[in-house]
């Protein structure tokens, strides 16, 4: 039986950056479950529906990826899926505390999932979803930093704003 692991994040919108992470943990997890999922400190410019779409038609390659939704906690997706880990990437030694934290909440809610983390690719290491809507709403150059679905749906968002 192959091992599932959730790939949860916001993913508002998703970059090459998560992209690179979501095929690595394809590579060694048999079943990988995208989970766009709500952070309550964060603002989205994309509906999760939207969001979902994206990363269905980018992930279409992959055949191991399914991409879902959920509005709760990341603990009570994953049980409901049969996940016994999740996913994370980490970029730099700025992301280590927040993601130490949510670990470590994760943990303590069911300590029966365990959390493993992806290294960034280093041509990825300063990518943010944040940091590419804010190139993109002043009409900077943003291909080779998200695919290219996400570039266009970026686009059409501001012009249409
Ligand atoms: N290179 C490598 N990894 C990257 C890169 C990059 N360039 N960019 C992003 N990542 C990684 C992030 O480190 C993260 O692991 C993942 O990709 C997704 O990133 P984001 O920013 O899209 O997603 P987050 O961090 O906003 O996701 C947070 C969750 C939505 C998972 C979290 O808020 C959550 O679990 N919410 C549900 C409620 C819950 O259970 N809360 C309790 C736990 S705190």
């Amino acid at each position: 039986m192959s091992k599932i692991a959730v790939v949860p994040g916001s993913f508002d919108p998703l970059t090459n950056g998560h992209l690179d992470i979501i095929k690595r943990a394809a590579r060694v997890f048999g079943d990988v479950r995208v989970a766009v999922m709500n952070n309550s400190s964060k603002n989205s410019l994309f509906t999760v529906e939207e969001r979902m779409a994206l990363i269905e038609e980018v992930t279409s390659v992959f055949p191991n990826v399914k991409v879902e939704s959920s509005s709760g906690l990341l603990v009570d997706y994953a049980k409901s899926v049969g996940a016994s880990v999740i996913v994370r990437g980490l970029r730099a030694v700025s992301d280590f505390e927040y993601e130490m934290q949510i670990t470590s909440m994760n943990r303590f809610l069911d300590e029966s999932i365990e959390t493993f983390f992806i290294m960034t690719n280093n041509q990825y290491s300063f990518l943010s979803s944040s940091i590419v809507k804010e190139v993109a709403k002043y009409s900077g150059e943003i291909s080779g930093l998200v695919p290219m679905q996400v570039e266009e749906a970026l686009k059409k968002k501001y012009q249409t704003r």
